[in-house]
């Protein structure tokens, strides 16, 4: 499917506008998560070794993992426009679909985070958000799933 330089700026745009409450955000992304999916807490182990008596917002990876989901989901919306299909630098997509498949992440994860990440962004910039670009970023979260998913069903 194509991806057009209009739904490029606008994962741009909302993502740099953003970025300033990136600890708030990553927080209220994986609360989100949680609330709707309580447990795919389990799934993450720096979670299940961490105490009870240390808090979520106390969790020093939990804002580098949530963050990563939104940048690596706006870079796949960069070099979906570019390229013309998914492409990520940081961690290849073999290792992502090792780990995911590794952790047990299932079909209906990726539906929740998806939810939670759309509405984590339209809470962050209402002002900004509109149907064209939810449907941007949930045309760049789907690709890279499918990216992810294709590396799960298929592990060395
Ligand atoms: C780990 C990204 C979807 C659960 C990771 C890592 C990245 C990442 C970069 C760390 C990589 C590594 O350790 O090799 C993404 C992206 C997603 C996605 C970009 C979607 C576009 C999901 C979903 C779930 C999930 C839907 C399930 C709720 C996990 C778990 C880990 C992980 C359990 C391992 C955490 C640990 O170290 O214990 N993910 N993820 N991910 N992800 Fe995701
Ligand atoms: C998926 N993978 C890694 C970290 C995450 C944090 C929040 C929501 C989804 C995630």
């Amino acid at each position: 499917k194509a991806f057009s330089e209009e739904q490029e700026a606008l994962v741009v745009k909302s993502w740099n506008a953003m970025k300033k409450n990136a600890s708030e955000l990553a927080l209220k992304f994986f609360l989100r998560v949680f609330e709707i999916a309580p447990t795919a807490k389990k799934l993450f182990s720096f979670l299940r070794d961490s105490s009870d008596d240390v808090p979520l917002e106390k969790n020093p990876k939990l804002k580098a993992h949530a963050l990563t989901v939104f940048s690596m989901t706006c870079e796949s919306a960069v070099n979906l426009r570019k390229a013309g299909k998914v492409t990520v630098k940081e961690s290849n997509l073999k290792d992502l679909g090792t780990t995911h498949f590794k952790y047990g992440v299932a079909d209906e994860h990726f539906e929740v985070v998806r939810f939670a990440l759309l509405e984590t962004i339209k809470e962050a910039v209402p002002e900004m958000w509109s149907a064209e670009m939810k449907e941007a970023w949930k045309e760049a979260y789907d690709q890279l799933v499918a990216a992810i998913k294709q590396e799960m069903k298929s592990p060395e």
